[in-house]
């Protein structure tokens, strides 16, 4: 597998070297806003740690990254009173993946709703 590379745009984010719109923080993760979002309220969970996907994630970032999806997406289902979410995640460019650092999608869905394409 590729190397994580340090300046991808997460790792930029992360550092503070380019603008997000955060909405969550604790030791291991960071949540912020989707810039292309595919629904009202699309959410990007990541790890704080360098990591290129779940193909090269530790147990441990797994876990924080997890525990953090689960508390957005309840959060985000009572912030945009959705009946649910559509979780997505891309590994390696052959999987979709664009961004080289982990991340999870949270977009909250209602019933009968289409979830807007990329970009
Ligand atoms: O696609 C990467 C996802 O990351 C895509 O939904 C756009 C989003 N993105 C890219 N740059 C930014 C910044 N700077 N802020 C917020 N969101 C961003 P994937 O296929 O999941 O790797």
């Amino acid at each position: 597998m590729t190397a994580y590379d340090p300046e991808n745009i997460f790792a930029k984010l992360l550092r503070g070297e380019i603008p997000a719109a955060r909405v969550y923080e604790d030791e291991q993760t960071l949540a912020f806003m989707d810039i292309m979002p595919r629904a009202d309220g699309h959410l990007l969970v990541i790890p704080k740690t360098p990591c290129r996907n779940v193909l090269d994630a530790s147990p441990e970032q797994l876990a924080a990254v997890m525990q953090t999806v689960q508390k957005l997406s309840k959060a985000v289902i009572k912030a945009f009173s959705a009946d649910g979410v559509t979780l997505q995640q891309f590994n390696e460019a052959a999987g979709g993946q664009e961004v080289f650092h982990l991340h999870f999608h949270i977009l909250p869905r209602h019933e009968g709703d289409k979830m807007r394409p990329p970009g």
